[in-house]
């Protein structure tokens, strides 16, 4: 093979799907967008994202104390050479695909590892930075075990559930991470899963 054929071919190998995800309004002005299977080698993204990234684990401030999130996490930044083409490839078609409505390019990649069902994340938006004040975009990719991430509205309401499947990509937007909060609960018995969220600049 020549050297344009493999890159050819290594470009290809790691792709996703063509992006037509669909849409769920939920209210106040927040919606969530679902594309089952969206990675073509959901298998090989997982293998990467175990061995590859620099997991540690993360302390958060809640209330007056300082508590161990149950999860691994590590987050790529804009220069960052992400652990995997795969995933390269997914922010660039993400950024693509949303600019005309988002208005900007997904940037930084943040990482999580749920070992096992112990493992969750608590109700919570990402509303550091400008999540808190103006619409935006969280962009999901999902691998390993399937975990449900659960939606409610700030404040009270019926919540909703999107199971987050090996392969899958989830797509929180408008006014979700302000108007809405989101989890992923602990649930009796799982294998490993593996996460990535895209976001735009100064949002976390
Ligand atoms: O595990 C996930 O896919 C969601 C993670 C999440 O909500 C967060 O880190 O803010």
């Amino acid at each position: 093979m020549d050297f344009q054929t493999s890159l050819f071919a290594d470009a290809t190998a790691h792709s996703a799907a063509v992006l037509a995800p669909e849409r769920r309004h939920l209210s106040r002005g927040a919606w969530v967008d679902v594309q089952r299977d969206w990675l073509t080698d959901p298998d090989d993204v997982f293998t990467a994202l175990v061995e590859r990234v620099p997991w540690r684990s993360e302390r958060r401030e809640m209330y007056d104390a300082v508590v161990e999130v149950p999860r691994l996490v590590h987050t790529y930044l804009a220069e960052d050479p992400l652990p995997h083409p795969a995933l390269a490839r997914a922010r660039t078609d993400l950024s693509e695909h949303y600019l005309p409505e988002l208005g900007e390019p997904f940037v930084s990649a943040g990482c999580c590892y749920y070992r096992d069902g112990r493992d969750s994340v608590a109700w919570h938006g990402d509303t550091i930075g400008r999540g808190r004040t103006a619409d935006t975009m969280v962009a999901i990719v999902s691998v390993g075990d399937p975990r449900r991430l659960l939606l409610r509205p700030r404040g009270g309401g019926t919540s909703v559930a999107v199971t987050m499947g090996h392969g899958d990509l989830v797509v929180m937007g408008g006014t979700c991470q302000r108007t809405w909060e989101h989890a992923v609960p602990k649930v009796a018995h799982s294998g490993p899963r593996l996460s990535v969220q895209f976001r735009p600049l100064n949002v976390f």
